[in-house]
């Protein structure tokens, strides 16, 4: 518990609480499930089971939430998928999606 003083007056400051945004996921029917893998590996740092898993319910289920992240994160990671994926000539595509 911290200790105040009675004189000691205390100002409390409220910072505005951080956007965050959802990172999601779109199937296509030409970029191979090996690369989606990989991209969710090497660009969101998910783990191989997990990559794998959110794979699966993209090319399921149409799309996912790969995470959610601030917004200077989230553009970042949606900018390299797209550029990964335009230099291996894959259709892949994902947005930013405000939680
Ligand atoms: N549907 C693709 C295939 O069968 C694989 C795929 C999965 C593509 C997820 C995009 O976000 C995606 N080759």
């Amino acid at each position: 518990m911290e200790q105040v003083s009675k004189n000691e007056s205390k100002t409390k400051i409220r910072l505005a609480e951080p956007e965050i945004f959802k990172v999601i996921l779109l199937n296509d029917d030409y970029t191979t499930q090996e690369f989606v893998v990989s991209v969710l590996i090497s660009v969101f740092h998910k783990p191989v089971k997990e990559a794998e898993s959110i794979m699966l319910s993209v090319h399921n289920s149409g799309r996912a939430t790969v995470g959610l992240y601030s917004l200077d994160i989230a553009q970042t990671y949606v900018e390299q998928v797209h550029s990964l994926a335009q230099s291996r000539g894959f259709p892949l595509r994902c947005f930013l999606e405000k939680q």
